[in-house]
């Protein structure tokens, strides 16, 4: 057993490492202290034992590739708990577990686990290093290739032990691969005990405690609590021709284009006129109320864990150069010089190439059951730092954060939602989050395609009783003097052949532009049964050519289709029984009325 030194004096986190020592049985114990020559040592460590692989440093300069095992590509929801002293805490869209059993199931699989490993102990902070909004976590993994994406994902080392002290409170997060046996993974949370225990998983939200896990379960846990929210949203400023920023927030469920709207490049007529776009996250947002009355918003990451496949010079220029260095790869596909490649990429599909899997592949490569076998998986990602974004907001870092004038919930919705409608005020606007309904993407498992209700895109990521989050919603809206607008948009809807009626990424400001026209008031709008829909002709559609009656299918509201739904919903919301906010019900009669 070889033991560094210790950079803390902090006994509670030394008592805890010492702990998960004599339970993992590490070979060795390592100080993440977030410095270059310990992020250069930790690569060279992680090619030679195959961890992650050297990409052609001329083309991907920084840049390395990892695949994950075949089981462990995506988040594992039906592994992930709750674990509240009671069932009711975690509420009917949780997976629950008592906190003795989950304890005593997981400590099983923890026990001598990283025989032969390295345990790694990174200190991270979930927003800037000693803001007063961000909360520090301690990971500890065997994973190195966990450690370097956490070290591109959030703030890491020395710096977030001197602001820890001796005795400031973190989030326990143990994490490791174990035999990365899908029969013995968990990703279990301890809102109560500020713990996180993930184990036999090394992807993504599974893995990266800071993310789904801290930042938005247990910070939404606590967050409740103390009065302010934790969000599945991006947070993008838009800059209008008379040079001011407004700023949004937008929450569509995983797999369903936050990062692509984080980073949008204005289309050439809005362009014209003068807009730019800044982004400030693409996949969390923390919400605070302001003394001045607003809605802030700051991002907790520091980094973007992006979905790959469709990234390209036209969809998103500026991801496009985000990843072109200092980026972890991950689950792509690999060329035989070192490069990588993705379905819907720049570059034409290589002649063959190792798939995602580590196979051999090449264009027209078809499985078993004659389905063509993609090269790059569905839910591969990247890893980069945000501030290689072009377009990165010059307050991304701001501990203030910046206020939010609209709130945008959205899913992937073939049918019946209109490209855009504005809800009739924040009660309203809960209740359009809370009916959120998405086809299923690769991002989870399941069949996809399905649709699933998602309220507010975070139905995997709720810490708690979801009937009380959505309370919480409601009092936050009471509670803020000046609380955004809130609006639901659509870009996947599609006409009777299947194809999508609107061209989305970039045109997407147009829809943009009139959400913060009507935060000012300048454009009418259609009050229909379910929202304010715009007028045709306010809405910008200068160097956008749409065939015919695309933009009136885009906005039609059918209320045939809208009295469907209704049903589900009622049953959907009738799971939280007597947590279901009164306030919530009393939206959804409306609607029902409006609707006849
Ligand atoms: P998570 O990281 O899983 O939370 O996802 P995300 O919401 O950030 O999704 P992302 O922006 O990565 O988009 C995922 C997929 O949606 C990609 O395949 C995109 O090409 C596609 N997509 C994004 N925006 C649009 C759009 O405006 N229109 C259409 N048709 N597809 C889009
Ligand atoms: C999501 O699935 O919503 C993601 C990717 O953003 S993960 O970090 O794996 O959760
Ligand atoms: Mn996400």
């Amino acid at each position: 057993m070889i033991t560094m030194e210790t950079p803390t004096k902090h006994q509670e986190l030394l008592k805890w490492v010492q702990d998960i020592e004599k339970l993992c049985q590490p070979e060795r114990i390592v100080w993440i202290d977030g410095s270059q020559q310990e992020k250069k040592r930790l690569e060279n460590e992680a090619v030679s034992i195959g961890e992650l692989i050297e990409l052609n440093q001329d083309k991907h300069p920084g840049s390395f590739y990892h695949r994950s095992h075949p089981n462990d590509v995506a988040r594992t929801e039906s592994l992930t708990y709750i674990c509240t002293k009671t069932k009711e805490d975690a509420g009917p869209t949780n997976n629950w577990m008592s906190p003795e059993e989950a304890y005593f199931k997981a400590r099983k699989i923890f026990t001598g686990c990283m025989k032969g490993r390295t345990l790694y102990v990174i200190p991270f902070s979930m927003g800037p290093v000693g803001s007063k909004f961000s909360r520090i976590g301690i990971e500890i993994t065997d994973s190195i290739y966990v450690v370097l994406n956490m070290r591109i994902m959030t703030r890491i080392g020395n710096d977030v032990l001197k602001v820890l002290g001796d005795h400031g409170e973190f989030t326990k997060c143990l994490h490791s691969k174990a035999d990365l046996d899908i029969k013995k993974r968990l990703i279990l949370h301890f809102p109560e005990d500020n713990t996180i225990w993930s184990v036999g998983s090394g992807y993504g939200g599974n893995a990266l405690l800071g993310k789904k896990c801290l930042a938005l379960r247990i910070a939404g846990y606590l967050g409740k609590t103390e009065g302010w929210m934790a969000e599945h949203m991006l947070i993008l400023g838009i800059e209008n021709p008379k040079g001011e920023v407004r700023y949004i927030t937008a929450a569509f469920p995983s797999a369903c284009g936050k990062t692509n709207l984080a980073m949008l490049i204005p289309p050439q007529g809005l362009k014209a006129k003068g807009y730019k776009v800044w982004t400030v996250g693409d996949d969390i947002a923390w919400l605070r109320i302001h003394p001045d009355g607003s809605l802030r918003a700051i991002n907790p990451e520091a980094g973007f864990f992006g979905v790959v496949p469709g990234t390209n010079s036209n969809t998103n220029p500026n991801a496009v150069t985000t990843i072109s260095r200092n980026t972890i790869f991950t689950n792509v596909a690999l060329k035989s010089d070192n490069t990588v490649w993705w379905e819907g990429s720049d570059e034409p599909a290589p002649e063959k190439a190792l798939d995602w899997s580590g196979d051999d592949w090449h264009p027209g490569i078809i499985d078993e059951q004659d389905n063509p076998i993609k090269a790059a998986h569905p839910n591969s990602r990247f890893t980069a730092p945000a501030s290689q974004c072009p377009c990165i907001s010059p307050k991304w870092e701001d501990p203030e954060g910046v206020p939010i004038s609209a709130v945008l919930f959205g899913g992937r919705r073939a049918r019946v939602a209109p490209l855009v409608y504005e809800t009739f005020g924040w009660n309203h606007g809960v209740y359009v989050g809370a009916t959120v309904g998405s086809e299923r993407t690769a991002a989870q498992e399941g069949k996809v395609g399905e649709i699933r209700r998602d309220p507010m895109a975070m139905i995997p990521f709720c810490g708690y009783n979801m009937g009380d989050y959505f309370r919480h919603w409601i009092e936050m809206g009471k509670r803020t003097p000046r609380p955004p607008k809130i609006f639901h948009v659509n870009w996947f809807r599609t006409d009777e052949k299947g194809k999508f009626l609107w061209p989305g990424f970039g045109e997407n400001l147009r829809v943009l532009e009139w959400v913060l026209e009507r935060c000012e008031g300048k454009v009418s709008a259609v009050k229909t049964p379910v929202g304010h829909v715009p007028k045709k002709e306010e809405f910008d559609m200068t160097g956008l050519d749409l065939p015919g009656s695309a933009l009136d299918q885009l906005l039609s509201v059918v209320p045939a289709d809208w009295k469907e739904d209704l049903a589900d919903q009622e049953a959907f919301f009738k799971k939280f029984g007597s947590k279901f906010p009164e306030e919530i019900w009393e939206e959804f009669r409306g609607m029902k009325k409006r609707l006849g």
